[in-house]
C-alpha cells in the first residue's frame, strides 16, 4: 500500500515537472528555405539572380516569441552559400558567418539552422557568403510578442538596390579607383563643378589637406526596389492605422522615407520598441529596421517614398486606392557644400586625441538624417553600476583611391581579433575617420548606443558611423563566441573593413576552426589602362591585394627622336598608408642617339603631397636617382587635365601634359604634348 501511494506521487511530480518544463505556447516553426539562380524581372530588365524559394527577396520568415525555430537551407547554387539571421540573439554556432561561425553549404547540399526565438519584432536574413546579398539573397523575418496579434494592416517592406552589373565586377571596377559610377549617377565633382557652386575655397581646402572627392554611395545602381519591386501597391481602408516593417537590405544604398499621407510614428528601431515619435521624413542606414505607424488618409492613394541618399532614384510604395498623391522628391545632397563641413571638421579632430569628443556627432549634411537622437528605449537599458567596463577604440579608415577599408588601419587578420572579457561591460568608441557613412553592424548582440537618453538609451544591432564622426557604443559582454562585427556596405566588408568579435577562452567547433584561415582570404584584383596615341604610348598592369601591389608599366616614344624609345618600370610596392607606398623593383630603358639597353634596379617610395599630388622618387643601383611629380586635375565630371613631371640624373627632364575626355567605363580620347616627342593624339583604354 505505501509503495502505491509513493509511485502515484512520484507520477505527480514527474507530471508537474514536465509542465514546468515545456510552456504551453513553445512550438516548432520549420521552413524550407530554397537557394537557387533564377532570372529575375525588374521592368523589362532582367538579370540572372539568386532567389530564396524562386523570389527575392525570400519569403518572411514568421515566429512567435518562444517557438523554436527550424529552417532547412537547401543549396542549389554551383557555389556555397551560408545564411546569416540578421539582428538576431542564435548560439554563435548558428550564426551562418562562413568560416567564422559555420562552414559553408556546399552546392547541393541542405543545413539545417535551429535556435530558440529570444526576442521580437523586424529583422532580416541574408547570404554572408561572397557578394551573394548584391544578387538578392535577402529576406525579412517578423517576430510577434506572445499574445500579440498580426492583422491585415501589417507589412514587411523590404527595400534593396538592384544593378545588372555582376557584383564581382563591380568589386573590380572599384578596386581599380574608377570613377565611374559617379560620373554615371551625375554626383562626380570637378573644379567647373566646384566654381558653379561657388565652392572652389572649399575644393581647394579639401585638395590642401589630400582628401578624395566626397561619396556618398560607391556604385551606381540601375534600381532601386520595395519587396522586389519599383512600385510597390498596398491595399487599405481608409483611416486604417498601418504597421510597415521596413528592412534595409540594400547592398550599399541608404534610404530616406518620406510619406505624402502625414507624418510617420516611428515605434521600434532594429526590432527594439522605442517611444514613440513622429518624423516628417527620416533616413534608414543599410542593414537597420525600423517599424512605423501611418495613418491612411480619407481618400485617395498616398506615396511612401524611399529615395537612395544619393538621389540617383527611388522605390515607390503606394498605399490606398483613387486619386495618386505623390512624395516630393527629395533634394539631391549639395555634395561640394557637405564636403566644405565635412574638411572643417577634419581640420578641427586633429586633437590630441584625434578624436571629437564622446558624443555622437551627426553630420550637416542634408536635413534628412537618421532620428538617432530622438530613439528612446521603453524600458531602462543601463546595466549595474557595479559592472567592470571595456574599453574598446576602433577607427574606420579608408583609401577611396585603391578602395581598401580598413579598421584600425588594419585588414581582417587572427592577430587583430577584438579580445572580449566576458561579464563586463564593452564599450567601443567607433572613430571614422573617412569621408563615407559606415553602416556597423555587431552579430548576436544588442548594443546601447550612448545618444544622450541616459538610462533608456537605445538598444540597436547596426548604427550608422557618419563621415568625421565618433560614436559610442556598448554591450553586455554576455554571449560567448567569435562574432563578427564589420560594415554592413557590401563592397566595404568585402575589401577588408570587418572584426572578429572573440570572447576570451571561447573554443569555436575544430571543424570550423581548421577552415578559418578562408576568413582571412586576401583576394587580388587585376585591372590596367593602355593609352595609345599617334607620338607614343604608355600604360600599366597592375595586380592588388590589400597590402601588396604589383605593377608592370611601358612608355615608348617615336616621334621627334632619331630612335623609338622605351621604357619599362616593374614594381613590388607595400602599401604603408593611403599617403605611403614602398617598392622596389626594376627598371629597363633604351633611348639616346645611339640606343642601348639599360637595366637598373630600382628602390623607392611613392607619397601623396599637399594638393594631391602624387610623388615618386627611387634610386638606382648604378648610383642615379629620379623624381616624378604628378597631378590631375578633374575640369569636368569626364575631362581631366593630367601633368607629368620627372627628373632623372641619367636622362634629365621629361614631361608630358595630357588632355582625357572619358567616353564610356573603358574608352577615352586623348590629346598630349611631351616633352621628348612633342604633339599627339589618341585614345585611352581602362580595363
Ligand atoms: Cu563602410
Amino acid at each position: 500500500m505505501e509503495h502505491d501511494i509513493s509511485s502515484a506521487s512520484h507520477l505527480f511530480l514527474i507530471l508537474v515537472w514536465l509542465m514546468l518544463a515545456t510552456p504551453l505556447s513553445a512550438k516548432t516553426v520549420k521552413y524550407d528555405l530554397t537557394v537557387a539562380k533564377t532570372k529575375i524581372y525588374v521592368g523589362n530588365e532582367s538579370r540572372a539572380e539568386i532567389t530564396i524559394n524562386g523570389t527575392s527577396p525570400g519569403p518572411v520568415l514568421k515566429f512567435v516569441e518562444g517557438d523554436d525555430a527550424l529552417i532547412h537551407v537547401h543549396n542549389e547554387l554551383s557555389v556555397p552559400t551560408s545564411i546569416h539571421w540578421h539582428g538576431m540573439l542564435v548560439p554563435n554556432d548558428m550564426d551562418g558567418v562562413p568560416y567564422l561561425t559555420n562552414l559553408p553549404i556546399p552546392p547541393h547540399e541542405s543545413y539545417t539552422y535551429k535556435f530558440l526565438i529570444r526576442q521580437s519584432g523586424t529583422y532580416w536574413y541574408h547570404s554572408h557568403f561572397g557578394l551573394q546579398e548584391q544578387e538578392g539573397v535577402i529576406g525579412a523575418i517578423v517576430i510577434a510578442k506572445k499574445n500579440e496579434k498580426i492583422d491585415d494592416g501589417d507589412h514587411v517592406i523590404v527595400l534593396s538596390d538592384w544593378t545588372h552589373e555582376c557584383p564581382s565586377e563591380i568589386m573590380r571596377t572599384l578596386k581599380r579607383g574608377s570613377d565611374w559610377y559617379s560620373i554615371e549617377k551625375g554626383t562626380a565633382q570637378s573644379l567647373v563643378g566646384a566654381i558653379r557652386a561657388g565652392r572652389l575655397w572649399d575644393y581647394f581646402r579639401r585638395e590642401l589637406l589630400r582628401m578624395p572627392p566626397m561619396d556618398i554611395s560607391d556604385v551606381a545602381y540601375d534600381a532601386f526596389l520595395a519587396n522586389g519591386r519599383r512600385v510597390l501597391r498596398i491595399a487599405a481602408r481608409p483611416g486604417q492605422t498601418m504597421h510597415l516593417r521596413f528592412v534595409n537590405a540594400a547592398s550599399m544604398t541608404y534610404f530616406n522615407l518620406q510619406f505624402a499621407g502625414g507624418r510617420m510614428k516611428i515605434v521600434a528601431a532594429d526590432g527594439q520598441d522605442v517611444e514613440p515619435f513622429d518624423r516628417q521624413s527620416f533616413l534608414m542606414a543599410v542593414g537597420e529596421t525600423y517599424d512605423v505607424l501611418i495613418r491612411v488618409p480619407a481618400k485617395g492613394a498616398y506615396e511612401l517614398r524611399a529615395t537612395a541618399q544619393d538621389g540617383t532614384g527611388f522605390a515607390s510604395i503606394w498605399i490606398g486606392q483613387g486619386s495618386l498623391h505623390t512624395a516630393p522628391n527629395m533634394p539631391t545632397p549639395d555634395l561640394y557644400r557637405a564636403m566644405g563641413n565635412l574638411t572643417w571638421r577634419r581640420v578641427f579632430a586633429l586633437t590630441p586625441q584625434g578624436t571629437m569628443g564622446m558624443n555622437m556627432t551627426l553630420m550637416p549634411m542634408t536635413e534628412h538624417k537618421e532620428p538617432y537622437d530622438e530613439l528612446r528605449s521603453l524600458h531602462p537599458t543601463n546595466f549595474a553600476s557595479s559592472t567592470q567596463v571595456q574599453t574598446i577604440r576602433l577607427t574606420l579608415d579608408g583609401d577611396m583611391k585603391r578602395y581598401v577599408w580598413l579598421m584600425n588601419n588594419h585588414q581582417l587578420s587572427p592577430r587583430d581579433e577584438i579580445k572580449i572579457k566576458k561579464g563586463y561591460i564593452a564599450r567601443v568608441m567607433l572613430i571614422n575617420r573617412t569621408m563615407m557613412h559606415h553602416p556597423m553592424h555587431l552579430h548576436g548582440h544588442f548594443f546601447r548606443v550612448l545618444n544622450g537618453q541616459g538610462d533608456y538609451d537605445p538598444l540597436k544591432h547596426t548604427i550608422d558611423v557618419p563621415p568625421m564622426s565618433t560614436v559610442v557604443i556598448e554591450f553586455q559582454a554576455d554571449a560567448t563566441g567569435d562574432w563578427f562585427f564589420h560594415c554592413h556596405f557590401l563592397y566595404h566588408m568585402e575589401s577588408g573593413m570587418m572584426r572578429v568579435v572573440h570572447y576570451e577562452g571561447y573554443q569555436p567547433d575544430p571543424k570550423v576552426e581548421a577552415v578559418r584561415s578562408q576568413l582571412y582570404h586576401d583576394p587580388w584584383y587585376a585591372w590596367g589602362e593602355a593609352n595609345v596615341l599617334s607620338q607614343m604610348t604608355d600604360g600599366f598592369l597592375t595586380t592588388s591585394n590589400t597590402r601588396n601591389i604589383l605593377t608592370a608599366e611601358w612608355e615608348a616614344g617615336w616621334n621627334n627622336v632619331p630612335n623609338t624609345e622605351w621604357e619599362s618600370i616593374l614594381t613590388y610596392g607595400r602599401y604603408v598608408n593611403r599617403f605611403l607606398t614602398v617598392f622596389t623593383g626594376a627598371d629597363i630603358l633604351r633611348m639616346g642617339e645611339n640606343p642601348s639597353q639599360i637595366g637598373r634596379g630600382i628602390a623607392g617610395l611613392s607619397y601623396l603631397l599637399p594638393l594631391n599630388f602624387e610623388s615618386r622618387a627611387w634610386v638606382d643601383s648604378q648610383g642615379g636617382a629620379r623624381f616624378y611629380l604628378d597631378k590631375s586635375i578633374t575640369l569636368t565630371p569626364r575631362l581631366a587635365l593630367m601633368l607629368e613631371g620627372e627628373y632623372d640624373t641619367h636622362d634629365l627632364w621629361y614631361g608630358k601634359v595630357r588632355m582625357d575626355y572619358l567616353l564610356s567605363k573603358s574608352f577615352s580620347g586623348e590629346v598630349e604634348w611631351a616633352s621628348d616627342y612633342e604633339w599627339g593624339a589618341g585614345f585611352g583604354w581602362r580595363f
